[in-house]
Order: C-alpha cells, then sequence, then structure tokens
C-alpha cells in the first residue's frame, strides 16, 4: 500500500483582503464534496477541519501593512498544520482563505524541501503577482505580498520563516495567468527575473506550450507545490473571488494546466486561495474549484 494521504487544512480567514468573505472558503469547499471527490479517485482524506485565530479588525494599513498582526499569527497556524502534515508523509492542502497564508504554508514546504534535499518548484496561479512590499503596495493588504514575503522582501515579522532569509529563491516560482501587475510590481519583476506566463503569453502560444515552459525542469527529485488563487481563472467561471479581473483562462484551459500538472506526478503539496462564498452564484466557484483539483490530481490519466 502507498496510498497518498490528502491532508484537508481550513484557515478561516479573510485578515489579508480588503474585501470580506473569503473565511467562508474551507466550508464552501466542503459543500462542494472536496474530501468525497478525493477519496474517489483512490486517495486517503484526512480533513484536520479549520484552524483558529483572530478575527479580522478591519482597520486601515498602518505603516503598509493591513492587519499584520492578525496576519502574523494566522500564519503561524498555518506553518505549524503544513509542517505537521509534511512530517505526517502526507500531502497538505490548504483551504483559505486568503492569499497571505500562502506565507506560511510555503515556508513550511520550502523547509522541509530543503531538509529532503529536494528541489522546490512552485507554480503560482494568479491573475496577479502578490510581489508587492509594504512600501510599494497600492493597498496594504497582505494578500498582495506573499511572493515578495517569501523571497525574503516583506516585513521582518512576515519573512525568514523557512530557516533562511529567504524561503524561495526567483528562479523556483513560475506564474501562471498574470494580468494584473502594479507599477512598481513590474519593476520588482524585471529586476528579480522572475518567470512570468502572463496572459499575454497563454494568448500568443497556448496553455500546452506554456506549461510545458512552465513545467521544463521538474524532474523526479522535484518538490513541486501549486499555489492556487481562484482568480486566475476568467471571472466568467470563477465569479466568487474578491478581486477578479476580466480576460483569464477559460474553464478548458484551466483544466488543461491541472492535467498537465497531474502528468508530471510531483505535485506534493497544495493552496486553494481567495475563494469567496459572499460573492459566488450559488457554489458555482467552490464546485468549479474542486473540478479543476480533481484534475490537478489526476482525474484524466485514468483514461488515458
Ligand atoms: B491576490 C493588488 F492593487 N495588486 O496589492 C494589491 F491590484 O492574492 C491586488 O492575488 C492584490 O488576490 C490581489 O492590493 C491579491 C491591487
Ligand atoms: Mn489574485
Ligand atoms: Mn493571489
Ligand atoms: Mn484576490
Amino acid at each position: 500500500m502507498n496510498t497518498i494521504t490528502v491532508e484537508l487544512i481550513g484557515a478561516p480567514t479573510d485578515v489579508g483582503a480588503s474585501v470580506r468573505g473569503a473565511g467562508m472558503g474551507p466550508d464552501a469547499l466542503r459543500v462542494a464534496d472536496i474530501g468525497g471527490t478525493l477519496a474517489r479517485l483512490g486517495f486517503g482524506v484526512l480533513d484536520k477541519g479549520n484552524l483558529a485565530g483572530p478575527a479580522t479588525p478591519w482597520v486601515p494599513p498602518a505603516n503598509g501593512l493591513r492587519h499584520i498582526d492578525e496576519v502574523v499569527e494566522w500564519n503561524r497556524a498555518v506553518h505549524s498544520a503544513v509542517e505537521q502534515a509534511l512530517a505526517a508523509g502526507h500531502l497538505p492542502m490548504l483551504m483559505g482563505g486568503d492569499h497571505c497564508l500562502a506565507i506560511g504554508s510555503i515556508s513550511a514546504i520550502a523547509r522541509h524541501a530543503r531538509q529532503a534535499g529536494r528541489k522546490l518548484r512552485v507554480l503560482w496561479l494568479d491573475a496577479h503577482s502578490d510581489v508587492n512590499t509594504e512600501r510599494t503596495s497600492p493597498s496594504g493588504n497582505i494578500h498582495g505580498m506573499p511572493v515578495a514575503c517569501l523571497l525574503g522582501q516583506g516585513p521582518q515579522a512576515l519573512t525568514g520563516w523557512s530557516g533562511e532569509p529567504a524561503a524561495l529563491s526567483p528562479d523556483a516560482i513560475r506564474f501562471i495567468g498574470i494580468r494584473s501587475v502594479d507599477a512598481e510590481e513590474k519593476a520588482a519583476i524585471r529586476t528579480l527575473g522572475l518567470n512570468v506566463f502572463d496572459m499575454r503569453h497563454i494568448d500568443e502560444h497556448g496553455m500546452r506550450t506554456t506549461m510545458t515552459e512552465a513545467l521544463q525542469d521538474v524532474d523526479e527529485d522535484t518538490h513541486l507545490h501549486v499555489s492556487f488563487d481562484l482568480d486566475c481563472l476568467d471571472p466568467d467561471y470563477a465569479p466568487g473571488v474578491g478581486t477578479g479581473v476580466r480576460g483569464g483562462p477559460t474553464w478548458r484551459e484551466m483544466q488543461l494546466c491541472m492535467e498537465m500538472i497531474a502528468d508530471t506526478g510531483r505535485l506534493a503539496s497544495l493552496d486553494v486561495v481567495e475563494l469567496n462564498p459572499a460573492l459566488d452564484v450559488r457554489n458555482r466557484t467552490a464546485e468549479v474549484a474542486v473540478e479543476l483539483i480533481e484534475s490537478l490530481f489526476g482525474k484524466s490519466t485514468l483514461v488515458r
């Protein structure tokens, strides 16, 4: 028996955003039967329930950061839950919650991959590049800063969690579906040399070529992490998000993206974030998320 156990970790908070509602994401995914769906694919499923953390105070940013203390506290809980899941040999699926939670999640994953001597690759599926800092952010919302924090560029309280100054080196990340980048983020992307497969790239080359390129150096020694922000999808397919941007991949294109990731056989951890049931239409976005996660976990390989 070498059944993989997927460990579902709920982090019900919208503390890093300025649109409320992402805190209901974990339960909307459960209502859409995330657990049963994975079990029917043959995975062990361990739903750890929801983590606890502070309420969202709902106050304006201070020093360029909104709710920093609460963001730190939530990320501590996420970091320790993901660390424990990995130590148990499980595949952690962090169910957000907003995207600030990727700081805790990916920091734990980076430490684990380093200790196991494995190469880490992160696929950042998102409409946004999330590489703002407290100095560049137009909003102060920390869900727009996780990439910077993971690269060691964020506020001190949110960097260094992996045990190294930076959890990730710039060449460890591939961005897919990007179409909303702030002016100073563009400068950071250039300076850091980040690998961005934006919508222009997908328009010109198609999802197949894009994913072939993005997965090019994934090998048998790679820990592959997917950070899936549901606003990556076009809002026509995924209306239940707080910061939707027109012009994203269709449901079909996103399915191919997930299928090609599944084909590598290297998926080892996952964040599913930014699902906002308060803005959704009869839980459609949660259902779409579950359909895409099903493909990410290899649904289509059964009939190939
Ligand atoms: B998400 C934004 F200004 N860039 O920083 C910002 F456009 O996790 C949006 O990708 C951030 O959903 C979106 O506030 C964060 C804005
Ligand atoms: Mn986004
Ligand atoms: Mn994001
Ligand atoms: Mn968002």
